[in-house]
């Protein structure tokens, strides 16, 4: 990289840092779609953060995966930003594991991570549970390269869905053990939590999220299924015995479909239920497919295009990684004195 963009990246460094991961654990759903993506690129299109954006890929390996399909789901979302919004000229886009010095902050983090932390963190609680047969180290460490991914930037937010919030928490915790050992090393995050789309449920199960490793494809809607896959997955919908477009206790499926369909039109609760007033569930249903599948029809279209051309994926992401390690490596350097380590010099 020249002088003179290393100036530009140094200038730039004065706004707050604003920093975001996802996991290429399967296609990224309607809920990461409306509950982070969209927020994403409002952060970005306010020009009041430098952000980066990165597909967790390490953080992915946690589970097993088929490696041709883990590769194209990493292209995939990659491609998914990009679809949604998150625009490389103004943003840093880049996949986790092309920035070296995550992993290699993530190690000297797991051992300024307590044993006893680690075990209280429902998302390993979760995914032990469902993946009895492989409870690796890595399930249970990645917090630590989770810290890692946040501190290494001297990141100021981490805008979060409710369900994250405990990550951006230990983060802050092993950031201020580190910091009361050694002095002031690492910014402490704030987690930013979104109020809009907030948190979008299963279909099939509307008291659980809606996740991409859902092995019901009916549970979720993703940004590459089809309109008709849409249309039909949202008739399939689980709600209850009632017929009213109302939001209400005990009617999960019919609360979820009203926040899905107020998030895509943009219009209040209260609005949505007028609209359907002495309307059916069948009716309701058919128009929540109906929008959705217009919002994501321009997103597949675009994410087909940039899939046919991995070419400019690998491009992206290599300038990305690239911007993302000068600051990355400026932290390493500083936590490697800290601890004791020697720092290597840089040409
Ligand atoms: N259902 C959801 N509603 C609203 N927001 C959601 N997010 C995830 N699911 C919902 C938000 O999406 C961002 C990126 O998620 P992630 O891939 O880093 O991890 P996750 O929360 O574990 O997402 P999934 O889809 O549930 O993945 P799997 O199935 O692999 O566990 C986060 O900001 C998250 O809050």
């Amino acid at each position: 990289m020249s002088e003179l963009s290393q100036n530009n990246e140094v200038k730039k460094e004065k706004k707050k840092i604003s920093l975001s991961f996802i996991q290429p654990s399967g296609s990224i759903t309607l809920g990461n779609y409306l509950g982070a993506l969209t927020n994403w690129v409002t952060i970005q299109n306010s020009g009041d953060f430098n952000c980066l954006y990165a597909m967790a890929d390490l953080h992915a390996l946690t589970v097993r995966h088929e490696p041709a399909d883990l590769r194209k789901q990493i292209y995939q979302g990659l491609a998914t930003l990009l679809a949604c919004g998150i625009d490389p000229e103004k943003s840093i886009v880049f996949l986790q594991s092309h920035v070296h010095q995550h992993a290699e902050l993530g190690w000297i983090l797991d051992c300024y991570t307590m044993f006893g932390e680690l075990s209280r963190m429902t998302q390993f609680k979760d995914k032990s549970a469902k993946n009895a047969d492989n409870i690796n180290a890595g399930l249970f460490t990645y917090p630590a390269l989770m810290a890692a991914d946040i501190l290494l930037y001297q990141t100021d937010f981490v805008p979060v869905g409710q369900d994250q919030k405990q990550h951006v928490e230990i983060a802050r915790d092993i950031a201020n053990r580190f910091n009361g050992i050694y002095g002031k090393t690492f910014n402490l995050p704030e987690p930013y939590i979104t109020k809009s789309g907030a948190r979008i449920m299963s279909l099939a199960d509307p008291t659980k999220k809606m996740s991409k490793s859902d092995s019901n494809v009916n549970a979720i809607i993703t940004v590459t299924d089809t309109d008709n896959e849409i249309i039909k997955k949202f008739k399939r919908a689980v709600t209850d015995s009632g017929s009213e477009v109302r939001m209400g206790e005990g009617k999960d499926g019919v609360n979820n479909l009203i926040n899905i369909y107020s998030a895509v039109t943009g219009k209040s609760t209260e609005e949505v239920e007028r609209e359907f007033e002495g309307k059916g569930y069948g009716d309701f249903k058919l128009a929540c497919g109906e929008v959705v599948a217009d919002r994501i029809r321009p997103i597949r279209e675009k994410i087909n295009d940039y899939m046919n051309n991995r070419d400019y994926l690998d491009q992206i992401s290599a300038v990305g990684a690239e911007r993302a390690s000068i600051f990355a490596q400026r932290t390493l350097d500083k936590v490697y004195k800290k601890v004791g380590l020697v720092v290597k010099k840089h040409n």
